[in-house]
Parts: structure tokens; C-alpha cells; sequence
């Protein structure tokens, strides 16, 4: 059975999906980013307005389970020898404990590390892709492109951090890559508010330059309708 398309209300206008081709994409949502004493802070960021995502992407991917739709999640982290690393990557921020030292949760952003992992609240449940990355955009040196063609997903709602880092890039990518992205202005965050709102206005902007920007409101009520049929 086909299901109706799901419409949003957005920003620039309406999005319009089919939902059998759409995915909750959330990334990089690790204790790396969220938790204190990680990678974000060790670059020397607070994190707590990281934790205003955590509770409307929480309540999204419920929705979205319920719904049937599925959900890939992504990590930002580097194999334990650091071959997938860039040195450049590595020296950058001349910081004192850096990616690969011991850190309070572990080897800064190397897989398999707890704070590589994704935060309690989000874990991802058994069968849903996660995607492990090395740069800042989740298609780079990926098979997240391969994932999304399995399941035949063009329509992409994304949340997770940091707004005007990795969801950027990753948006820029899947826009290049013809992917329609809603990016959900609750359920993505920053360190810095002033980078987040210039991010996302950055999407919306210009007839949706490189995408539309909404609110988990919006797309729960979308998908209630379209559950209940009302
Ligand atoms: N530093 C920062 O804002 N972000 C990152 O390093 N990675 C992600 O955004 N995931």
C-alpha cells in the first residue's frame, strides 16, 4: 500500500515527502559532543545548550519507530591507530589532550571508546544503521550513501550536532547528492547560539538553498495525521 505524503509545515515552504522514502538521519549524538569531558570539551566548549536536542530528538525517534520509518544514526570517530585520522585533523587546536589521548571517557574520539558512543537517551535500536565517519559529513569515506539506496530514502529529517559543523556539512553533501533535507531547528545544536542560528538560517535561506528548516512540532503532527489517517 502506498501511504499519502507527509506534508510539514517549513520554512522557506511546505516540505513534501513520500514517507515509505524517508529517514531520521541523527548525528553524531555521543557522549564525545553531549558529555562533559569529551572531545567538545576539550576544544574548550560548554556543552550544555547541546543538551537542549537531546529531549525533542528523543520524543522524534520514538515517533518515527512507531511510524515504521526508519532512522540511521551516525558517528564522528577514528580506528584506534588513528590511519583514518588526518594529521591535520589531529594537530588542529594545539590542544593539550587531543583525538587518541586518554581521556575521563576513554581515547578522545576513537571507536569502541565509551565516549565514542552514542548518548543513553538516543542509543540506537538493534537493525538501525549506525554510521561511523571519520570527517565531518557523514558521506565522506562512508556507506551511508549505500544505505540510503537500499532503502530507496530520498527525503532526509535531520537532527543531532553541531549545527553549523557536522549537520552542515552533512546537509551540504546530501544536497549535492539530490537528497531533500528538513533540518529541525530543536533537534539540532551548537556550542555557540550565534553559529547555530546563522546555520540554520544559512539552509532556509534563498528559496531553501540547501534545504528547508522546521520544528519536531511540526513533524510529529505530520506524522500523527498520517498515522491516524486524520
Ligand atoms: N566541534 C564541533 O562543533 N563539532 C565537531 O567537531 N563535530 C561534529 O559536529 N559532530
Amino acid at each position: 500500500m502506498t501511504r499519502p505524503s507527509l506534508r510539514i509545515a517549513a520554512e522557506p515552504y511546505e516540505f513534501v515527502c513520500d514517507p515509505s522514502r524517508t529517514a531520521l538521519l541523527v548525528i553524531d549524538m555521543q557522549r564525545d559532543f553531549v558529555e562533559p569531558g569529551g572531545f567538545g570539551e576539550l576544544l574548550g566548549n560548554d556543552v550544555t545548550p547541546l543538551r537542549t536536542a537531546v529531549e525533542p530528538t528523543r520524543r522524534l525517534l520514538l515517533a518515527f519507530r512507531h511510524a515504521g520509518l526508519p532512522v540511521v544514526h551516525t558517528r564522528e570517530g577514528h580506528y584506534p591507530d588513528l590511519s583514518d585520522c588526518p594529521p591535520s585533523k589531529k594537530a588542529r587546536g594545539r590542544l593539550r589532550v587531543g583525538i587518541g589521548d586518554p581521556g575521563p571517557m576513554g581515547r578522545v574520539l576513537v571507536r569502541g571508546e565509551y565516549g565514542h558512543d552514542i548518548i543513553d537517551e538516543l542509543r540506537p535500536r538493534p537493525g538501525e544503521p549506525v554510521i561511523d565517519k571519520p570527517g565531518k559529513g557523514a558521506f565522506y569515506a562512508t556507506d551511508l550513501a549505500r544505505v540510503l539506496e537500499a532503502r530507496a530514502i530520498r527525503s532526509l529529517v535531520v537532527t543531532g550536532v553541531t549545527t553549523e559543523v557536522c549537520v552542515h556539512t552533512t546537509v551540504r553533501e546530501a544536497n549535492d547528492r539530490g537528497y531533500e533535507c528538513l533540518v529541525l531547528e530543536d533537534c539540532v545544536a551548537s556550542y555557540f547560539p550565534e553559529l547555530h542560528a546563522a546555520a540554520v538560517a544559512m539552509i532556509k535561506a534563498q528559496g531553501g538553498i540547501f534545504g528547508w528548516v522546521s520544528t519536531s512540532r511540526h513533524v510529529l503532527s505530520a506524522l500523527e495525521s498520517a498515522t491516524t489517517g486524520r
